[in-house]
C-alpha cells in the first residue's frame, strides 16, 4: 500500500484556493423561508499583525458559523478593520510614513495572515472604518444626533502640552509629563463635543435585564456598574454667619447615605468648585495652599483618584441642618467635580475615603451605625469621638441619630430623605455615575466631526450633500499642534446656512465611534453602501447578532457604545431593534509561562511561525483544545505537538476507508463487541457536537468534543470492520470540519467524493448504553459507585447518591452538591 503523507502546507492552500474561488463563503440573499445566523468576531485594530488572541477569537467565531453552515443556515461572517486611531499617527511621527498608507498596507497584510488560517468569512461584506463611503454615514449620523440634541458642547478639561502645543490622549501622558518631549502636562480647559449617552442611561440599563442568561455575568455587572443608578439625597448645607461668601451662602451635597447624616463631621469639596475659585479670586487662602489646588486641578482625573489622598482646611464653616453643630469645610483631591454636585458631607467613621481622610488629617470621628439590632440602649456610649481604630463600613442600625436611631439603614434611608422633603431642605434624586461621551479628538487620523463655525450663524452642521468632509492627504504630522488644524487651506469652507466664507471643525471623532455601528453596516451587500448606511430588508433580516464573540476588555465602553447607538438609531428611524447582540462570548485571554501574551513581555508566540511549521489546522485544533472558549488559555507547545499528531493520524491512517459515495447500512446489533464500542463512540461524538453548538452543554466546551472526537477515532482504530470505518470517519470529518476545515475537506474529497457537510442523523441504535456508573466522592474522597439509569434527573442522581454514601452524611452538613454528568456525585461538608 502506498505510503501516505499528511502535508498541511498543500492542503490548506489548495482549499484556501477552492473557497474563493467558488467564494463559498458568501451570506445567500435575503430569503425568510431560510434560517439565518449572523455570527460576529469583534474586528480587530490594523496594527500590522495578527496575534495569538485574534487567532482565538476568529477560530471560535468560525467553528460556529461553519457548523451552522453545515446545518442549513444562512450564515453572515463579515469580517473588517477598525481602521482609525492613534497608532496610525504615532507611526507617522516616528516613520515618517502616511496613517492612511500605514493602515492600509497593515490591512493588506493582515488579511492575508487571517487567510492563511483558513477562516470562513465573507470577502463581500469587508471594509475598513476609514473608508470615505463609511464615513459619509457616521457624519450623517453625527448630524442627525446633533439636529436632535444628543450632540452639544462643553467646556472640558484636558490633557495639554504647552510645548508641542497638543493636546496629549491619556496614554500619552508618562507620569504627568508628555510622551514625546517630557514637559510636565497642564490641564486645559476647550470646548468639546457630547454625546447623550446619559439621555438613554436608564434604557440602557434596564435592557440588561433581558440579556440575562445570554451574556456573561460579569459583563452584566460591569455595565450595571459602569451606569452606576444610585438613588440618594441631595441637600444644601447653610454656610455659617461669618463663612458667606459674596453671593455663595449654601453647600449642596450629593449622599447615597442619608442613614449617616448624623455622622457628618466635615464637608469635602472639588478644587474645582466655586467656593474655592471664590476664595482663591479673592486671595483667601495661603498662597501655598493656591499652589497645591493648582497642582491637584493639573492632574487628569484618574490620576488623583490613584494618588494619596490630599486636602486643605478652607477656613470656613457650615451648619448640620439637624444638630445645628458648626462642621469645617476641606478642600479634597478625591472630590470629583462633575459627579453630584461637586461636594460631600463627609461620614468618616462609615466611608472608607473620608476615613482614611479624617485620620490622615486628625478630623474627629462619630460612630452612628452598629450591626446590633438592640442599638437604642448603645446611644452615645458608644461614641467617644478620635478612638476608632477601624471604621464600620457596612449599613446598620442607627445609634446616636436623634428619632432615627434604632432603625435599620434600609428604613432609615427613605424615611430621612421623606425629613428631609418635608422641612423643605433637600430631595430624594436618582443619579448615575455614567457621563456623556466626550467624542472630540485633536487628530488627524480620524473621521472628520461634520461641523462649521460660522462668525455669523455660529456652529453650522454641514449639509447633507456636501458629505463625506474627507481627511486632506497632503498634511505633515510630526506631533506638534492638529495636523488639520496647519493645514493651509482645508479649514477654509462655505457655511451651509448663510453662505459666507467660514471655517471648518477640526475635530475627529473617538474611534469608539466607528466599532459602534459596524456591525450594522455589514448587514447591507457592499453594492448599496454608496447610496444609503443600511438596506432596510437586509437589517430587518440579519439582526440580531447571534453570537458576538471578543475580548473582556471591551465589556464596558465597546459594549455599552454599541448598545447605545443601536437604540439611537432606532430612534431616528433605521432599525427596530434595541439591543444589537443576542448572546456574547467573551474569550479567555492567551496566557504564557503565567502571563498574559504581550509584545511588553516578550513571550509572544507568533501564529505565523505556528501555521508555517505545523499548519493552520493544528493552530486551529490546539487553540480550541487547550482551554473551553471563556477560561484562559495557557500556550503549551507540546500540546501544539500533539494536535499536529492527531491530524497527521488522521489523515494517514485511512487504510481501512471504502471509498464510497454513499452511508452504508450498518446492522448495529450484529456487530462485535469492539465494533458496537466503535460506533457508540462515534455517535457520542456526534451527540455532543449538537449538544454543544446548540447549547445544551454551555459555554461552547470545544476541547471536550475534541476529547471525544479522539476518543472515537481511537475506538475506530481498534477495530477492522470497513464499513464501520467508513461510516466512523464520515461522521468524524462532520464533526471536526468547523475545528480544522482543511483536513476535513482533503479526505471528504478523497473517500466521499467530496461531502456537502450536511447534518448525519444520529444512530440510536448505536448509542444502546443502558445506564452509566457514577463515582459517588464526599469532599473529593472516592466512597461508593453506583449504576444510573441514562435520562435520569440530576435530582434524582443526588437522591440515588444520598441514599448509597448515607453512614457518611449522618450528622453532617452538605454545604454543595456537585455532579459531573456521566461521571461523578461530590458532596462537600462543613
Ligand atoms: C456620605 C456617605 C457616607 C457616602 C457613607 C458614602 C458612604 P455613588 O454610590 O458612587 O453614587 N460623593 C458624592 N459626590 C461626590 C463627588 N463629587 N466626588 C466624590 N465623591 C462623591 O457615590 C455616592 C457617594 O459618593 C456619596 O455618598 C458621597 O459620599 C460621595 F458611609 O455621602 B456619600
Ligand atoms: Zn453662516
Amino acid at each position: 500500500m502506498q505510503e501516505r503523507i499528511y502535508n498541511p502546507k498543500d492542503i490548506e492552500s489548495k482549499w484556501q484556493r477552492f473557497w474563493e474561488e467558488h467564494k463559498s463563503f458568501e451570506p445567500h440573499n435575503i430569503d425568510l423561508q431560510k434560517k439565518k445566523k449572523y455570527i460576529l468576531s469583534m474586528f480587530p485594530y490594523p496594527s500590522g499583525a495578527i496575534h495569538m488572541g485574534h487567532v482565538r477569537n476568529y477560530c471560535i467565531g468560525d467553528a460556529l458559523a461553519r457548523y451552522y453552515r453545515q446545518n442549513g443556515f444562512n450564515v453572515l461572517h463579515p469580517m473588517g478593520w477598525d481602521a482609525f486611531g492613534m497608532p496610525a499617527e504615532n507611526a507617522a511621527i516616528k516613520h515618517k510614513t502616511h496613517p492612511k498608507v500605514w493602515t492600509y498596507s497593515n490591512i493588506d497584510a493582515m488579511r492575508k495572515e487571517l487567510k492563511s488560517l483558513g477562516l470562513s468569512f465573507s470577502k463581500e461584506r469587508e471594509f475598513a472604518t476609514s473608508d470615505e463611503v463609511y464615513t459619509k454615514f457616521e457624519q450623517a449620523f453625527f448630524i442627525q444626533m446633533w439636529e436632535k440634541g444628543l450632540i452639544y458642547r462643553k467646556q472640558a478639561y484636558l490633557n495639554w502640552c504647552p510645548n508641542d502645543k497638543t493636546i496629549l490622549a491619556n496614554e500619552q501622558v508618562i507620569e504627568g509629563k508628555c510622551w514625546r518631549c517630557d514637559t510636565p502636562v497642564v490641564q486645559k480647559q476647550m470646548s468639546q463635543y457630547y454625546i447623550k449617552i446619559t439621555a438613554y442611561a436608564e434604557e440602557l440599563l434596564g435592557c440588561l435585564d433581558e440579556l440575562e442568561g445570554h451574556w456573561p455575568p460579569q459583563v452584566l455587572n460591569m455595565q450595571r456598574n459602569w451606569i452606576g443608578k444610585s438613588r440618594g439625597l441631595n441637600f444644601a448645607f447653610s454656610l455659617s454667619a461669618d463663612s458667606v461668601l459674596g453671593d455663595i451662602k449654601e453647600l449642596e451635597v450629593f449622599t447615597t447615605r442619608p442613614d449617616t447624616i448624623y455622622g457628618v463631621t466635615y464637608c469635602a469639596i472639588a478644587p474645582e468648585h466655586p467656593i474655592v475659585q471664590y476664595l482663591v479670586e479673592n486671595k483667601l487662602l495661603d498662597s501655598h495652599i493656591i499652589e497645591s489646588i493648582e497642582r491637584i486641578k493639573n492632574t487628569a482625573a484618574r490620576e488623583r483618584a490613584q494618588s494619596e489622598k490630599l486636602g486643605f482646611d478652607l477656613g470656613i464653616k457650615v451648619i448640620h441642618p439637624l444638630t445645628q453643630e458648626e462642621l469645617p469645610v476641606w478642600v479634597a483631591n478625591f472630590v470629583l467635580m462633575d459627579y453630584g454636585s461637586g461636594a460631600v458631607m463627609s461620614v468618616p467613621m462609615h466611608d472608607e475615603r473620608d476615613f482614611e481622610f479624617a485620620k490622615k488629617y486628625d478630623l474627629p470621628l462619630k460612630c452612628v451605625l452598629t450591626d446590633k439590632a438592640d442599638s437604642q440602649g448603645l446611644d452615645s456610649k458608644n461614641n467617644e469621638q478620635d478612638t476608632y481604630l477601624e471604621g464600620y463600613f457596612e449599613e446598620g442600625y442607627l445609634i446616636n441619630s436623634g428619632e432615627f436611631s434604632g432603625l435599620h439603614s434600609t428604613e432609615a434611608k427613605p424615611r430621612i430623605i421623606a425629613h428631609f422633603e418635608n422641612l423643605g431642605r433637600g430631595k430624594g434624586i436618582i443619579n448615575y455615575r455614567l457621563r456623556d461621551w466626550g467624542v472630540s479628538r485633536q487628530r488627524y487620523w480620524g473621521a472628520p466631526i461634520p461641523m462649521v463655525h460660522c462668525e455669523y450663524c455660529g456652529i453650522v452642521p454641514e449639509s447633507f450633500a456636501h458629505l463625506p468632509i474627507t481627511l486632506p492627504d497632503d498634511v505633515n504630522i510630526d506631533g506638534e499642534g492638529n495636523p488639520l488644524d496647519k493645514h493651509p487651506t482645508w479649514r477654509d469652507c462655505i457655511c451651509p446656512k448663510c453662505g459666507r466664507k467660514a471655517r471648518r471643525e477640526t475635530d475627529t471623532m473617538d474611534t469608539f465611534v466607528q466599532s459602534s455601528w459596524y456591525f450594522l453596516r455589514y448587514t447591507t451587500p457592499k453594492d448599496m453602501w454608496e447610496k444609503e448606511a443600511f438596506d432596510k430588508a437586509h437589517l430587518a433580516y440579519w439582526l440580531n447578532v447571534d453570537e458576538y464573540i471578543g475580548g473582556i476588555e471591551h465589556a464596558i465602553l465597546h459594549l455599552l457604545y454599541a448598545r447605545f447607538f443601536t437604540k439611537v438609531l432606532r430612534d431616528l428611524g433605521y432599525i427596530e431593534i434595541s439591543e444589537p447582540f443576542a448572546n456574547l462570548l467573551t474569550q479567555g485571554m492567551v496566557l504564557k509561562a503565567g502571563a498574559k501574551m504581550s509584545k511588553s513581555k516578550g513571550n509572544v508566540v507568533n501564529p505565523n511561525d505556528i501555521i508555517a511549521r505545523y499548519g493552520a489546522d493544528t493552530a486551529r485544533l490546539f487553540i480550541l483544545f487547550a482551554a473551553p472558549p471563556t477560561r484562559e488559555l495557557e500556550w503549551n507547545d507540546s500540546a501544539v505537538e500533539g494536535a499536529y499528531r492527531f491530524l497527521k493520524r488522521l489523515y494517514e491512517r485511512t487504510r481501512y476507508i471504502e471509498s464510497m459515495r454513499k452511508k452504508p447500512t450498518i446492522a448495529h446489533d450484529t456487530l462485535t463487541k469492539n465494533e458496537q464500542y466503535a460506533r457508540q463512540k462515534v455517535y457520542e461524538a456526534l451527540q455532543k457536537s449538537y449538544d454543544i453548538f446548540n447549547k445544551k452543554q454551555s459555554g461552547y466546551a470545544f476541547n471536550t468534543l475534541i476529547a471525544a472526537s479522539m476518543e472515537a477515532f481511537n475506538a475506530l482504530n481498534e477495530q477492522e470492520n470497513t464499513q464501520v470505518w467508513s461510516e466512523g470517519y464520515f461522521v468524524l470529518l462532520h464533526i471536526l470540519e468547523p475545528i480544522v476545515p482543511h483536513i476535513c475537506w482533503e479526505l471528504s474529497e478523497q473517500y466521499f467524493g467530496r461531502a456537502n457537510f450536511e447534518p448525519i442523523a444520529i444512530d440510536e441504535n448505536a448509542l444502546s448504553k443502558q445506564s452509566v456508573v457514577y463515582a459517588i466522592t464526599i469532599n473529593g474522597k472516592k466512597r461508593a459507585e453506583m449504576e444510573v439509569a441514562l435520562d435520569v434527573s440530576e435530582k434524582q442522581i443526588i437522591a440515588q447518591a444520598k441514599a448509597h454514601v448515607a453512614k457518611w452524611l449522618e450528622n453532617a452538613h452538605i454545604r454543595k452538591e456537585i455532579i459531573v454528568p456521566n461521571k461523578l456525585v461530590n458532596f462537600v461538608l462543613g
